[in-house]
């Protein structure tokens, strides 16, 4: 049987990237991305952090004192999460990968999992050129570096992206899965965290290769069935789950701050007649129809507002999705006497047969 060609793409230090794209001004300098907790003008976590910032020991989960403190006499900037701005450039993102996938899954804001099988004919060299191609596309149209790992399989995609960062891209083809992973730490695979690996070290396991010449029985008995056999198999590498569609990667949205608060149905029309065409042009260049339409106020107290309709069929017009905006703006103003003052449009796809499809070929391979 031939192998899968999957590719894992990461983007590089994304929150952070993300900031240095809306100003370019910080590149260079260090950079913190902040969770503020709001108790005090200092506490709250690193999100994360650019790699300039990383130089000095900063680091995704540490608290943002620690990390002032890494850098006190730096010229550095710290801000705070800006989740809205990075899912818009995410979507951005997403939707050229999606382009070069046979099947794609997104996994969070900043990973998505390509199978590239079909496409490059089962080729590690055409899968290595089709990355390439990717990075090129990507900094050209947003700007932006990300990594690449290419395997037969996602757990070691996985791990062959992380090898390199920033901007890298590693292949790890099927002969030689054996050899790379031999040599890695065990916490490099998915589910190996400190306690475990501190118990696997008891057990005389301290790279990938132990782990996988380490007696299956034993491995059963000291961390339960599911988890022992997972261990026996991730340690030869050896990863059947299939790429699959994600739910979250079905839906399109956008996102915008009204010029003024208003509630005005014609003045809001305005703003979400833009966010129609912007969803309605990624949904065409993904072939798509809708058959959900969604929108979200923020109102003026702050409160959040939502409406959503289901249509009788499914929809690729972008007259019907500015009327059924409309008629949910509508509705949602009847309900409330604030004035608005972010609104959000969301469409969610059709593919019923699709996801079907891609059910039963899990089921049956
Ligand atoms: N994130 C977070 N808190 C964490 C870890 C991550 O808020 N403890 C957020 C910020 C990251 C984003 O998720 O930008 C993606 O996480 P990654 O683990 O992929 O880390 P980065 O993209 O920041 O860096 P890398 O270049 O190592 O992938
Ligand atoms: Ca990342
Ligand atoms: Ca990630």
């Amino acid at each position: 049987m031939q192998s899968r060609v999957v590719m894992l793409v990461d983007l590089d230090y994304f929150f952070a990237q993300c900031e240095e794209l809306r100003n370019p001004s910080l590149r260079g300098k260090p950079v913190v991305i902040g969770m503020y907790s709001g108790r005090t003008a200092e506490s709250g976590a690193v999100s994360t952090a650019n790699y300039a910032a990383r130089t000095f020991g900063v680091k995704s989960g540490m608290p943002l004192f620690q990390a002032k403190r890494k850098l006190e006499g730096h010229d550095s900037v710290f801000l705070p999460v800006d989740y809205d701005y990075y899912e818009q450039i995410s979507d951005k993102l997403m939707l050229i990968f999606r382009g070069y996938a046979d099947v794609f899954e997104q996994v969070g804001i900043d990973e998505a999992y390509l199978d590239l099988t079909k496409r490059v004919n089962g080729s590690y060299d055409e899968a290595k050129a089709v990355g390439l191609r990717m990075k090129t596309e990507v900094m050209a149209q947003v700007g932006v570096t990300f990594s690449v790992g290419i395997a037969p399989n996602k757990l070691v995609a996985k791990i062959a992206c992380d090898e390199q960062k920033p901007d890298g891209l590693t292949v790890i083809k099927p002969s030689d899965v054996k050899p790379f992973l031999e040599r890695l730490p065990a916490d490099r695979l998915l589910g190996v965290g400190k306690k475990t690996s501190a118990r696997m070290a008891k057990l005389g396991i301290n790279t990938i290769g132990d782990l996988a010449n380490f007696d299956v029985q034993r491995l059963v008995e000291v961390f339960g069935k599911t988890l022992g056999i997972y261990f026996h198999n991730a340690g030869s590498g050896r990863d059947e789950t299939p790429v699959q569609e994600s739910g979250e990667a079905e839906s399109i949205s956008r996102i915008a701050t009204l010029k003024q608060n208003s509630r005005d149905l014609a003045f809001i029309a305005e703003t979400t007649d833009v966010l129609c065409v912007e969803v309605q042009t990624d949904l065409a260049k993904r072939g798509l129809a809708f058959n959900q339409v969604g929108i979200v106020a923020f109102l003026e107290d702050l409160t959040v507002r939502s409406r959503s309709t289901t249509l009788d069929n499914p929809s690729e017009s972008l007259n019907v999705l500015r009327e059924t905006v409309r008629g949910l703006l509508q509705r949602l103003l009847d309900g409330t006497d604030r004035n608005v003052r972010r609104i959000g449009v969301k469409i969610s796809m059709f593919r019923e047969e699709e996801k079907v499809q891609t059910r039963l070929e899990s089921y049956f391979g």
